[in-house]
């Protein structure tokens, strides 16, 4: 499977890449496939957008000195989290239409566990709590005030989220109130938040997976959704089986961009199962997102999704509906960001 031309031609367009940054974003078959050419073993993280870059930095931090794949994607994905200039994850997401900023995450480790919170206010970290729900109850999923009430009574601090940046542009939303998705907000969030215009915008998400010194997989999925969204709705992200998956088999899987899409199929699940019918990394996100596509091909030029996927051998791959969907990747080799290939 190694191929060591390949590899060097993929390591070069990856640096490549990231000495562009966000202009670096192509799409199409001049995009390497990493699947096949990218095999460097473990440990490995790989997550999604621009942005994932400094969250893979920071499980690095773990997984480079033989911690393990679920304190690394915990850490990671963190950083956004906490980041006030990442209108897309965490304190400083965009709210509800209501002003409400509600938080949705999920974790899942090598040994099938599964945390999730959904529609979570006021906690900063909310991919902590899934874990927490993970390793503390004897369920899978705390939604609303009984997961604020649970992280309450672990510890963690009640904040108020909404920054003013958030609130402003809330309001200004609030002028059209026309709820519209934007395609790959996410890197113009990560790279231009002084351009945005407070209108329709619709945010992100960061799924992140990796594979520890061990060969063990976990993965985390953490958004503060979809931006001036109805109050109470949820996404694919903190759903096990649509935003996320882990089988540590075969690979995990985790997705971005607009949830109902996502959920109707159980995305990232199917990526897994189809890595495990013989499917490269990149190959199993495509057949994902061909299955959105068919299901109504004009709406889906009008939305974007994207699947990243990592498999046991540490190969990795991705794929969207729309080109701008980028994905970081840091293994030992260093740190990357690469385009991933899409459908338009
Ligand atoms: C959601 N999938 O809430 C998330 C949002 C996202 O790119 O990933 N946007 O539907």
């Amino acid at each position: 499977m190694f191929n060591r031309r390949k590899f060097v031609q993929s390591s070069v367009s990856g640096s490549l890449a990231m000495m562009l940054g966000k202009k670096s974003v192509a799409h199409g078959s001049s995009v390497m496939d990493h699947s096949f050419s990218n095999i460097t073993g473990k440990p490995i993280v790989i997550s999604t957008w621009d942005f994932g870059k400094a969250a893979n930095a920071e499980a690095w931090k773990i997984l480079g000195s033989g911690g393990t794949a679920l304190d690394a994607v915990e850490a990671g994905v963190k950083i956004p989290e906490a980041d006030p200039n990442n209108h897309t994850v965490g304190y400083a997401g965009y709210p509800d239409r209501d002003g409400r900023v509600t938080l949705d995450a999920c974790i899942m480790d090598h040994n099938g566990g599964c945390g999730s919170v959904m529609c979570l206010e006021y906690i900063k970290h909310p991919i902590s709590v899934a874990r927490m729900v993970m390793e503390k109850t004897p369920h899978i999923v705390l939604v609303g005030d009984g997961a604020l009430q649970f992280a309450l009574a672990n510890g963690f601090k009640k904040e108020n989220l909404l920054t003013p940046e958030s609130e402003k542009a809330w309001k200004e939303w609030l002028q059209r109130s026309k709820y519209e998705p934007i395609v790959n907000i996410e890197n113009k969030l990560a790279f231009q938040p002084q351009s945005l215009p407070g209108g329709s915008e619709n945010h992100d998400t960061i799924g992140m997976v990796a594979m520890d010194a061990n060969g063990n997989l976990s993965g985390a999925c953490t958004t503060s959704g979809l931006a001036f969204k109805m109050h109470g709705r949820v996404g694919d992200s903190p759903i096990i089986g649509a935003g996320l998956f882990v089988d540590n088999e075969i690979g995990a899987a985790t997705s971005t961009g607009v949830g109902e899409e996502v959920i109707r199929m159980v995305g990232s699940h199917l990526v897994v199962e189809l890595m495990r019918q013989g499917l490269s990394p990149e190959e199993a996100c495509t057949r994902a997102v061909e299955r959105i596509i068919k299901r109504n091909p004009e709406k889906a030029k009008t939305l974007q999704v994207g699947f990243l996927a990592l498999n046991k051998k540490g190969a990795y791959g991705a794929y969207a509906i729309q080109k701008g969907f980028s994905f970081a990747v840091r293994n030992n080799e260093g740190e990357m960001i690469y385009p991933g290939k899409s459908w338009i």
